[in-house]
């Protein structure tokens, strides 16, 4: 990885039903750090993507008499759509059905092959379908899945088997010495014990081949195997990267280890514990940081397509707007724990925060700039600063480093409290210099002109900080400011220092950014 490579990856979903608030939760956090990333000059790169193999899709496309191939290709797009919906900026979306992500899946196998680790055995035990997971009798009671409690079947096969069992040691050890130096590779580091007990319990080899049926990533040294779905999904991760493939080998190496790999809390075993193992064994870095979030919660229970109670985010988008849809996941639900999520919350988290504080003070002053100055910037009078404007240059000056570090904690909240407070102070001072009142003496004219511009200076720089999660508002602001495409900054603190917008900028009014939501519509 070169210095300024910053990979991040969600989990790659299963096609077996369409995007849901779960899944636009993971990739619309991921997209946030994306966007903020590129806007502090990294050479960002941004995968998600879709899992399209397995018994359970095998099943799935039998039901709905089609060929598998047909099944996934029918509902992929409705993955993609949903992110473009959401403005999600993925640089890429890898499908494991592509050729691409097959060759890499079979590298992959035939480099662990030659290093001894993977041996021929018999598999007994249970297996959950819709979970893709096996499970062993003490994990299963009354034929249930412990994970999502459904149905297990008893399956008995002759199979491929990874040496998990070698690296217990080396898994613990990249435990401990990542947190002792201050990089945990699980985070939030409240969630490493789980996985830290669990490999202290002791690691079974694990069963990588299926016989039972084809639809999978065929093991290139044994015919009648494919690729058990789960290690053929978390290869996806550098075979999207050309892992496998000798033209793109620059590439690889730039891009991996991957920064951050964004998964739900329910996947972390998957990839704390057999993802960095298979990684070891192909003598390959593991990556920075494993970061698993918490659940959406809908009256207490976990958002899921299994519960039935798992809701597409465009009825949300249409009632609510793209920014505030995002803006109220990643502010409402502290990331890396459960958050309970409601109608309720969302309409005034998008009257109070949004309608009142972002949105009014926008048309407020873009009004108040049109009124007094024809909708151009004025000119700032020199000498004239007041502990009110002074206290704004600080707050805005402190910005920067309260968001970069928030951001580099995932703690998106604290980082959009601080952008909040920059929001709530111009509020505050615009109804304390009441500009309104200095408009009707030309005595107070260069009052007025101060006034006016801190206070715009002051939006835009908000905006800047309010883009990474609300793209198209922070750059519909920045238009109505007469600046430049927002999107094209890359290097974000150094367009936050005080003072650049240009005087004589026009500036236009436009209709409210968040119109007021009235709770019975
Ligand atoms: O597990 N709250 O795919 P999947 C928050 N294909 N996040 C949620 C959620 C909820 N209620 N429900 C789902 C798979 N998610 C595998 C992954 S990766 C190599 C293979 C999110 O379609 C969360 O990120 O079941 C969770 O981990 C993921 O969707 C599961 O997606």
């Amino acid at each position: 990885m070169s210095d300024s490579s910053f990979y991040l990856t969600t989990p790659i979903y299963y096609v077996n039903s369409v995007p849901h608030l779960g899944t636009a939760y993971t990739t619309v956090a991921a997209d946030a750090i994306a966007r903020y990333r590129r806007m502090t000059g990294h050479d960002v790169h941004f995968l998600t993507g879709l899992d399209e193999h397995g018994q359970k899709v095998a099943q799935a496309a039998e039901e709905a008499g089609v060929s598998p191939q047909e099944w996934v290709d029918s509902i992929a797009p409705a993955f993609t759509e949903a992110w473009g919906m959401l403005g999600v900026t993925n640089d890429d979306f890898i499908r494991t059905t592509e050729e691409r992500h097959k060759r890499g899946v079979q590298a992959f196998w035939t480099e662990l092959f030659d290093r001894g680790y993977l041996y021929q055995g018999h598999y007994e035990g249970w297996y959950c379908v819709p979970c893709e997971t096996y499970f062993s009798d003490d994990q299963v009671n009354e034929h249930e899945c412990p994970s999502c409690g459904r149905d297990v079947t008893y399956i008995k096969e002759d199979n491929w088997f990874f040496k998990l069992s070698d690296f217990g040691d080396r898994l613990l050890e990249l435990y401990e010495t990542r947190a002792a130096e201050g990089r945990p590779f699980i985070r939030p580091e409240t969630r490493a014990n789980e996985v830290i007990s669990f490999v202290k319990g002791g690691l079974r080899d694990l069963s990588i081949s299926r016989t039972t049926f084809s639809w999978g990533v065929p093991l290139p040294f044994s015919e009648g195997h494919v690729t058990y779905v789960w290690i053929d999904a978390l290869l996806n991760y550098i075979t999207a990267i050309g892992y496998g493939d000798p033209a793109k080998a620059a590439e690889f190496e730039h891009r991996w280890p991957a920064q951050y790999h964004f998964v739900g809390k329910d996947i972390i075993r998957f990839h704390c514990v057999i993802w960095p193992a298979m990684l070891m064994a192909a003598g390959l870095e593991v990556p920075e940081c494993v970061y698993a979030h918490g659940f959406l919660l809908t009256k207490g229970e976990k958002m899921s397509k299994s519960k039935g109670n798992a809701q597409t985010p465009a009825s949300l988008v249409e009632r609510f707007g793209v920014d505030a849809y995002r803006y109220y996941f990643l502010r409402d639900v502290r990331f890396g724990e459960d958050g309970s999520i409601s109608m309720e919350s969302m309409v005034q988290r998008y009257n109070g925060d949004l309608a009142n504080d972002w949105g009014n003070l926008c048309s407020r002053l873009f009004n108040m700039t049109e009124k007094y100055f024809g909708g151009s910037v004025p000119a700032l009078p020199h000498g004239l600063a007041t502990d009110a404007d002074e206290k704004m240059r600080a707050i805005a000056s402190a910005l920067p480093q309260r968001y970069e570090d928030a951001m580099a904690d995932l703690d998106y909240g604290t980082a959009l409290e601080a952008a909040w407070d920059l929001i709530k102070y111009v509020n505050g001072y615009i109804e304390n210099a009441a500009p309104w009142n200095l408009a009707k003496s030309e005595e107070t004219l260069p009052r007025l002109k101060a006034v006016i511009f801190n206070a715009l200076e002051a939006v835009r720089i908000a905006a800047l900080y309010c883009a990474p999660v609300m793209p198209l508002t922070s750059a519909e602001v920045w238009r109505r400011l007469g600046l430049g495409d927002i999107h094209e900054v890359t290097d974000i603190a150094a367009a936050a220092a005080w003072g650049q917008l240009p005087v004589g900028n026009p500036v236009t009014k436009g209709e409210p950014l968040f119109p007021r939501i009235y709770e019975e519509e």
